[in-house]
Order: structure tokens, then sequence, then C-alpha cells
């Protein structure tokens, strides 16, 4: 085994890193966590003086986040924001935000000796996230914590924080990026998914509704989470309230639309993301009514009448897009989301366009 790797319940973790952050103690345990598709995510365990203290260290995925340094700045400063803004409400800010520990360099960040960035910060007690709704009423709770997110961000200055992945939503250039890939098929894989090529390109005009919207000033241009799947929702193990909102990354400049509609698309399915059944596969109403009566009992009286339309549409927006990055993805040679099986990026996919399907029909809303 190589020196310099610290291994403990067959995790590997360099070294270095242990020792990179102002945490005084001994490592007692290390084992990964979460179910990112980006960022690799570990729970580390230390003895401080008999007590045991307990972390997520997570190494930053620089091929999709080419900036780190401006990266762990915007999540720094929103961190510090909401928990201002807690205690202003007279609330207790531990469990309503994330907590970075200070690197020995004084950032919030650490570059490993193989040139990895690593961040650290506490882990919070018998907390949990779901990978799929057990109960309605946690997804309405769910979508009062995002519209609570929302309107804690509503006085951000948005200028202060980095575009940290330009166009991250932008579906029109998301769909010119998808055609180069089919275009060039690295991996020749097009031929065996060429039906779901075809189901992406037959509704290449919804691409550029929100954006539309945006442009006339229907739609706001507001400071977003881009990313509510919920598993980046934090709940109370045995509770079930919601804590906070997690995976700040792409905390930037965006429409609430986005966040709303991404949301529904992971959280009102009746099946995982990476289903292979199909017919286990469904969009089902009563989350999606669950989640925008929750999100709209916070939200609701900031959103323009255009938004508030638009909310239906959100959710397959944002559901047509995540499936064509899974499919462009998967024709590219998987470089983007991990995987954990061949063909891993085909069956996300395949999800998403069932889940299209099914909300077309039953919104009457077509491309
Ligand atoms: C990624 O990092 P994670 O797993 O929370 C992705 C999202 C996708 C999601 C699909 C930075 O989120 O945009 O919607 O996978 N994040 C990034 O599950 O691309
Ligand atoms: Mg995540």
């Amino acid at each position: 085994m190589d020196s310099n790797l610290i291994k403990a319940n067959d995790v590997l973790i360099p070294e270095d890193v242990v020792n990179g952050f102002e945490i005084d103690g001994t490592l007692t345990e290390i084992k990964r966590l979460g179910n990112g598709h980006i960022n690799r995510t570990y729970f580390v365990s230390f003895d401080e003086n008999g007590v045991m203290s307990d972390y997520v260290f997570q190494r930053i995925n620089t091929k999709v986040f080419k900036m780190p340094v401006e990266l762990m700045n915007n999540v720094v400063l929103v961190t510090e924001h909401i928990r201002r803004k807690t205690k202003e409400a007279g609330e207790d800010p531990e469990r309503a935000t994330i907590h970075f520990v200070r690197s020995k360099d004084g950032t919030y960040l650490y570059k490993d000796n193989n040139g990895e960035y690593w961040r650290a910060y506490r882990f919070l007690d018998n907390c949990i996230v779901y990978e799929q709704v057990e109960r309605n009423e946690d997804f309405e709770k769910a979508g009062v914590a995002l519209g609570h997110f929302q309107k804690m961000l509503s006085d951000f200055p948005a200028d202060e924080l980095c575009e940290t992945i330009p166009n991250f939503h932008n579906t029109v250039s998301r769909v010119k990026d998808f055609e180069k890939i089919i275009d060039a098929d690295p991996s020749g894989r097009r031929a065996e998914c060429e039906a779901e090529v075809q189901f992406v390109l037959e509704r290449r005009a919804y691409a550029s509704r929100v954006l539309d919207a945006i442009a006339a000033g229907e739609v706001p241009v507001r400071v977003t989470h881009n990313d509510t799947k919920l598993n980046n929702v934090l709940m109370d193990k045995y509770t079930n309230e919601v804590l906070c909102l997690i995976d700040l990354d792409t905390v930037m400049p965006g429409s609430a639309l986005y966040d709303f509609g991404d949301s529904i698309r992971f959280g009102a399915s009746s099946a995982a993301e990476d289903e292979q059944d199909l017919n286990k596969v469904n969009f089902v109403p009563e989350l999606y009514d669950a989640y925008k009566k929750g999100y709209l009992s916070e939200a609701g009286d900031v959103l323009t009448e255009k938004e508030l339309e638009l909310l239906p549409f959100s959710a397959i927006l944002m559901t047509y897009e995540c499936g064509m990055r899974f499919l462009g993805d998967h024709i590219d040679g998987d470089n983007y989301f991990s995987i954990s099986r061949p063909g891993h990026n085909l069956d996300r996919a395949r999800t998403q366009f069932k889940l299209v399907s099914d909300m077309e029909k039953y919104f009457g809303i077509k491309a």
C-alpha cells in the first residue's frame, strides 16, 4: 500500500489531506458517503482529546468545477449569509446550514500532494438524505425548505458570486453541446440509443422557453440553488424535519423555475433516477401537488405571474435537460457523471424521458 494513503474501511484518502485542516485530533474512521455524481465525499471521524468529532471531507471534481478557489468563496459567503439570517430570526444556525472548517493555510481549501482540491465541513449528527420520497408530507416539507432557502438568498448580492459552471441551466446551450456530441459520436454508442436521441431532438423547442421569458423581463434572475434534487436536502433522521439544502456548489444567479423543476424531476417520480425497469417509473401528480403546496407557502407571494404559470413546464424542462445531459454523457463515453455500471447514464436518461412523457400527458404540454 502506498504509505501516503490512509486506508480505513476499504477507503483510501491521502494522509496529507487528513492533516490538512484545522482539526486537532487523531483519525479514527473514514468511509465513503453520499450518492453525488460529481464530487467524492467521505465521512471522517477524529478523536479530539477523548471527544469524537465527525467531519465530511470532499474532493472537488475540478473537471466539472474548474475554479475551486472561486467556488469555495461562493459557498463560504452563502453559508455565512444563511448563518447570519438564521441568527437574526432568533433561530439556532447549527443545523440550518453547513459549517466549513479552515485548512491550515487559513483558507477553506486544501490542495493535496497530487494537486487535488479538498474541503471539510462539520458532519451534522442524526441526519439523513433520501434517494426517494417515502412520505408525501416529507416532500411538502422539502418544498417549504426550498421556498425558505430562496427567500433567505433574496437579498444576497448576486454580483459577489462567480458563475461556477457557466450556462449551467442554459438549455439552449445544452442542446448545442448535445448536438456536437451526437455528431461526433466519440464512443460509437449513438446507434444503440437513436430512439432516445430523437426524443431529445423532437423537443428542442422546449429549450428557449424560460430563457425567452427571462429576456422579456417576465421571469426575474434570482440567486438560486440550481441542484435541488431530494438527496441534496438534509433531514433530521428522527423528526423528519428538513434542516437545510446542501451541495451549494451551483448556487449562482438563475431562475426559481430551475430549482422548482429540478426538485420535481427527481422527487415526484415513483422510482430511482437510475431505475432500469421503466414500468416502475411514473410521474406522481400527488407528489407534485405536495411539493408545490409547500414551496408556494414560502415563495408564493414573491413569484411573478409568469413564474407561477411556468411551474409545470419547469418540471418538464429540467427533466428534459437532465435526461439530455445523461444521454450526451453516455454517448460521449461517461466523462462527466460518475457511473457504477456500464450503461448507467443511458439508464438515467431513459427514466428522465419516461417522466417527461408522463408530465407532457398530465399537464397537456407539447414541444
Ligand atoms: C449532479 O452533484 P449531484 O449529484 O448533486 C449534477 C446535477 C444533476 C444531478 C443529476 C454540478 O448533481 O446538475 O441534476 O447530478 N451536478 C452538476 O442527478 O452537474
Ligand atoms: Mg449532491
